[in-house]
Formats: C-alpha cells, structure tokens, sequence
C-alpha cells in the first residue's frame, strides 16, 4: 500500500511542533509542512490555508480544519466533494464554558466593583442580586454552545438557548430558527454569542437586536467578530441600556490600536483566547478520524458546505 501522504498549513499556528506531533500519531504517514508546488497529498490539515493550496492539491481525501470555527475556509474556492472536517471540541468545550461562566459571574457578582472599593481600602457591600433578573441567552447551541448552557445552568442561572433546530437540554428553554429569535432575546439579560459565522448569522447583534435584550442586558461574544456591528454595540452601551461586554473576538484581529472597544469603560478584552486549540488534543482527534477515512468508517464534525457550518 503506498504511504499516505499528509500536509499541514497554519497561517499563525506553529508548525514546528504540528509536523512532528502529527507524524508521530501517524507512524505509516508521511507528513509535511505544506509548500507552494508541494506532491500531491491525500490529506491536508490547515487554518486559513492560502487558496493556491486549494488549487494545487487535487487529490486530497479530506481537509481538516484546525479550528471549530470554518469562516475563514468558506471563503475560498473549496475542492468540490472533498469532504471538510472541522475540530470536534477537542478540549474547547471546557475552556468556553470555563470562559463564559467566569464573564457572567464576574458581572453577576460585582466582583470587578469590590476590586475597585478593597484597592482603595474600603470594605462595603453590595446588595446580592437575584439569579431569576439575570437570565442567559445563548446564540449556537453545538458542541460549545451546549456544553457552555450547562455549565450556566449549574449555577442556577435561567438559562435560553436558540439554534437553528429545536433542542431538547435539561434546564435549557429552547429557541430555534429566526421567528423565535425576538422572543429568545427579549427573555435573556446576559447575551453569549456562540454560532458559527454564516451569511445568515453575519451582523446579527446590530441596534435593533440589541435592543430587544432586556434592559441592563450584557453582551459576551466569544464566536466571531462579524456576528457584532461595533457601532452599535458601543451606542447601546453608551445610551444605558447595555451594561457591558466581555468581548474575546473581533472583525480585525488583533485588534487595531485605534479601535474604540480598547477604551471603553463597560467593555472587557481577551485576544481571541477564550477556548485555545489544544495540540495534542486535536492532533490525536485528527489522527483518529484519517485512520476511520482510510477504513471507509463515518467521522463526526463534517462540515456542510450549504449550511457552511
Ligand atoms: P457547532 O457547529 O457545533 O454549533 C453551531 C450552533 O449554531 C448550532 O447549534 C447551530 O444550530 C447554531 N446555528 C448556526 N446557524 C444558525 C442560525 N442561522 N440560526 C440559529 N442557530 C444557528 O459549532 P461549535 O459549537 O463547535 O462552535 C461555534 C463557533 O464558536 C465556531 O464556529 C467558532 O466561530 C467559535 N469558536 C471560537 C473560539 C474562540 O476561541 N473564541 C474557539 C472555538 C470556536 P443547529 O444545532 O440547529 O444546527
Ligand atoms: C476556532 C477558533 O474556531 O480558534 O477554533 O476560533
């Protein structure tokens, strides 16, 4: 049987430690750093690849993306009927629900105000809040987004969910599809962004989406920097009717010096870091899916090109 010919592209991801890491979960493989006029591999593990890759490798099997999340890829030219196969959780779920839980207490909690009141030596009380005024919506309820709804409801946190398809999760209400979208929002306070970027989901917080959260409401976006329309997040937030915004992800990454989310007062910063790609995790996940490709076995985590997600 001939060898098995595996490339690997990161446009920001070490290569350094990918090539060996896979090679060595790939014993009978040979793998490589991709190349402009690199042989044709059977299969190609990348983020936000180069078109030219695309357009070279005319043999792949299956494109595996290192990441959950395959806007970037959509926006190529995709070799037709190859399927995408994009990281199934690998270690991500832990690290959102991990994330998102931390923003809603934090601001639940007023944790940030007593840091402010104990760094200037005073030690005041704020009166404790009810969980049932701070219901949590969150947008994408997939391997994340579920995991992350949870996480919430563990803490006792009335918890929305809207999807595409209705869902059946244990202490979460479902909403599902655009007609129930205006009555998802008007019941949450918090607001996790946690779908996938689509044409149907790009700009999907602007004013009047905003608007529909209940008043106070607080806005965590920790999927993709199109699903917000800047502007209109920071309007809402100005006019009182947002009181803040984790924010993890951005339109331009990193995010430009001059952008007016770095010093807004009511907005909180990460660098695109809420749920890393862990390398071993996701090498050993890929690794496994190419051994089920060659048996002719199903994998998990393919992509739909119509749907996009
Ligand atoms: P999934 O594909 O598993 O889940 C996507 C969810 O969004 C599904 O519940 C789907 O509904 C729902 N959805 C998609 N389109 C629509 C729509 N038009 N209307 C309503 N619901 C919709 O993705 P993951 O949970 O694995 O990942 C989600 C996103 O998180 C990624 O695409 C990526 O952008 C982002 N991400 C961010 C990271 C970071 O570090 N900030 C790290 C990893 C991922 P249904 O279930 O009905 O199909
Ligand atoms: C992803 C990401 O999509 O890192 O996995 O954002």
């Amino acid at each position: 049987m001939p060898t098995l010919r595996v490339i690997y592209y990161s446009a920001d991801r070490d290569a350094a430690s990918w090539v060996p890491g896979l090679q060595a979960a790939l014993p009978g493989a040979s793998v490589q750093l991709w190349e402009p006029g690199a042989p044709p591999a059977d299969y190609a593990v990348v983020w936000k690849p180069p078109q030219q890759l695309l357009d070279e490798q005319t043999q792949l099997k299956a494109l595996f993306n290192t990441g959950a999340g395959v806007d970037a890829l959509m926006n190529l030219r995709l070799p037709v009927g190859v399927p995408l196969i994009r990281l199934d959780d690998a270690g991500m779920s832990v690290q959102m629900a991990e994330y998102v839980c931390h923003a809603i207490i934090r601001y639940f909690r007023e944790f940030e105000g007593y840091a402010v009141d104990m760094g200037h030596g005073q030690w005041s009380f704020r009166k404790p809040r009810s969980r049932l005024d701070f219901p949590v919506g969150i947008l994408g309820l997939g391997v994340l987004g579920e995991r992350v709804a949870k996480a919430v409801a563990q803490f006792d946190f009335p918890v929305n969910g809207w999807s595409q398809s209705p869902k059946s999760i244990a202490g979460v209400q479902s909403f599902h599809g655009a007609a129930q979208l205006g009555s998802f929002l008007a019941a949450s306070r918090f607001l996790v962004c946690l779908l996938p970027l689509t044409p149907d989901t790009e700009n999907l917080l602007n004013a009047d989406r905003l608007a529909q959260l209940r008043p106070g409401g607080y806005v965590i976006n920790v999927a993709r920097g199109a699903h917000v329309v800047d502007a209109d997040l920071i309007a809402a937030l100005d006019r009182g009717h947002l009181a803040g915004a984790t924010l993890d992800v951005f339109r331009v990454e990193p995010l430009p010096s001059e952008h007016p989310f770095w010093v807004h007062p009511k907005i909180t910063l990460t660098p695109h870091t809420s749920a890393r790609t862990l390398r071993s995790e996701s090498i050993a996940q890929i690794a496994f899916k190419i051994g089920a490709l060659v048996r002719g076995d199903a994998v998990a985590g393919c992509v739909d090109p119509v749907r996009g997600y």
